[in-house]
């Protein structure tokens, strides 16, 4: 069975895709934060990526790494350079120095957010970040071009849309991921024979996509769900109108907003000494 190594595990994304990997991968999880297990064969490991150190340690003995960790949205730079350029920069130069050969990114819809809602992309479009964060998925996939190149590392970039049990609301109607979807692309990620540098959309088969995904399908992704069944509910309960450049572009409220609330909060210890330093 491979050893595959989970970073920001204990994140939504993270906990989604632990159930659904359960009993197929032996699972080393690692997060920032401290976890609950889903079953008893997982290994938890705490790290800090922002530290080399914590990244090598995490890194040794996988056959394949999933980095989801880092920040996942729009905020405060100090926290966007520390967990996803310099803690992104630490795992793929970690996972080269201990022989890891696959590595599965999951980039962000919002690398390419400031593309307009009438077009369709694909996965070879220029990319058009929409926010600091977005311009840090850009750096990890840059990462992942370089590192396949230069190399030979097998990377897999996914820019995933928004993973849930439901969409959440009319654009995430375009961009839903599924739980069970996800595991399907990622297992793509992790089995396809033939990965040397990949981006895919993170998207299950909904009929509202902006994206053509025929990347994904050319490496045998086959969703099995689509956010239309969803589709007559979200609309009748959302306001029409709205911010115009919130509803003209792909990212929505990444496209305008400087700060989002972030879903994943560091610990209470990590970030009171983030706040003290930036009183400095
Ligand atoms: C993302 O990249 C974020 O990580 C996630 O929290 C959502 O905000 C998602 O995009 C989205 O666009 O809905």
């Amino acid at each position: 069975m491979k050893t595959i190594l989970i970073t920001g595990a204990a994140g939504d994304v993270g906990t989604h895709l632990r159930r659904e990997l359960a009993g197929k991968y032996a699972l080393k999880v690692s997060d920032l934060r401290s976890l609950k297990k889903i079953n008893p064969e997982e290994q938890f490991v705490g790290a800090d990526i922002s530290k080399m150190s914590d990244a090598l340690k995490i890194t040794k003995g996988v056959d394949a790494v999933i980095h989801l960790g880092g920040y996942s949205v729009e905020g405060p730079w100090e926290g966007i350079l520390n967990a996803n350029i310099v803690g992104c920069y630490n795992m793929f130069e970690a996972a080269r120095r201990n022989g890891v050969k696959r590595f599965l990114f999951p980039t962000s819809n919002h690398a390419v957010g400031f593309y307009p809602r009438s077009t369709t992309i694909d996965d070879r479009v220029y990319i058009k970040p929409d926010s600091r964060y977005g311009v840090s998925k850009v750096f990890g996939e840059a990462l992942g071009s370089l590192y396949a190149d230069k190399y030979g590392m097998q990377v897999y970039c996914m820019r995933i849309g928004n993973v849930g049990t439901k969409p959440l609301d009319k654009r995430r109607l375009s961009i839903w991921f599924s739980p069970r979807d996800l595991a399907q692309l990622v297992i793509i990620g992790i089995e396809h024979p033939d990965i040397r540098f990949e981006i895919v959309y993170g998207i299950s088969g909904n009929k509202r996509a902006w994206y053509d995904n025929s990347n994904a399908f050319r490496l045998g992704y086959k969703p099995k769900d689509d956010s239309e069944a969803y589709a007559a509910e979200i609309l009748a309960r959302e306001p029409a109108g709205g911010d115009v450049i919130t509803e003209k572009y792909q990212g929505g409220a990444f496209c305008v907003a400087e700060d989002i609330p972030n879903p994943a909060p560091l610990p209470e210890k990590r970030a009171a000494k983030t706040k003290g330093k930036k009183k400095k």
